[in-house]
């Protein structure tokens, strides 16, 4: 097999670059788990080496809703870099993306550092704040398809995010309403309950996961809990803004 270096140098590319490339699996149709993360340290480490900074933990398919709309029934996770970070109320340029898509999400940051089995009231003491999110991911693959290995060595398909206002962390967020609309007209409605039931159950899981590679979520770190609804499909001119019931707004306009 060709070696992962190989591998996670081809996504990093296909990411700086924008250009879809084919699922790995199509050559590799036994690449592991654990080789699929593997390669995604590779590439994320391509990423630090360009002067890229630790901002946090990405979890993903943590609803039926997202897992439907992918075919893929696993929770997976990714990394998050002060890079990928958008300013809310701002702009996204499409072109550096291959076909963008925007998801309604829960933001936690953490105060203290969390790894391993760690019950709900534990994860709930680490973190510093919630906030409203949107995330926008782009996968690397051609036409957005890929199997568990391919997304999970594609970093999950990070590639951005909006952050809104930080609330008190004591702010229940176990189910709220939530409206995204494109253009002034809604497109996906749902509630923070469909992310594991209560996004704190995802915060739970990403200290878990991170854990069993070694890794902790460190105080600074953001984590988001994962889509609550569908993904939506963004073009150049669309306006994205997405309300959260208790916690305020998040929006963004796409341009060329
Ligand atoms: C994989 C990433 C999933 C989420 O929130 O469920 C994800 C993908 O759908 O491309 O970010
Ligand atoms: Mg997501």
């Amino acid at each position: 097999m060709t070696n992962l270096s190989e591998l996670a140098a081809g996504l990093d590319e296909a990411a700086r670059t924008a250009t879809a490339v084919p699922q790995l699996t199509d050559t590799y149709p036994n690449l592991s788990v654990a080789d699929a993360y593997a390669i995604q340290t590779l590439s994320v480490a391509r990423r630090w080496a360009r002067g890229e900074r630790r901002a946090g933990y990405k979890m993903g398919l943590t609803s039926r809703a997202k897992m439907q709309q992918m075919g893929v029934a696993e929770v997976i996770w990714g990394r998050l870099t002060d890079a990928m970070r958008l300013e809310e109320g701002g702009e996204m340029s499409h072109a550096r993306y291959t076909h963008p898509r925007v998801e309604p999400e829960i933001a936690y940051i953490m105060r203290k550092p969390l790894s391993g089995n760690v019950s709900l009231a534990e994860a709930l003491d680490a973190v510093e704040a919630i906030a409203p999110a949107m995330e926008i991911i782009d996968s690397r693959y051609k036409n957005f398809k890929f199997a568990l290995a391919d997304v999970i060595a594609d970093n999950s398909s990070s590639s951005g995010f909006y952050l809104g206002a930080w609330a008190n962390p004591s702010t229940d967020v176990a189910n709220l309403g939530i409206v995204m609309e494109l253009n002034g007209r809604p497109v996906q409605i749902g509630s923070t309950a469909a992310i594991l039931g209560n996004p704190i159950r995802s915060l739970v899981s990403a200290a878990r996961l991170v854990g069993s590679v070694g890794e902790s979520l460190q105080p600074g770190d953001i984590v988001l809990a994962g889509g609550a609804t569908a993904a939506h499909a963004l073009s150049p001119g669309d306006f994205v803004r997405t309300s959260f019931q208790n916690l305020g707004a998040v929006s963004f306009n796409v341009t060329a």
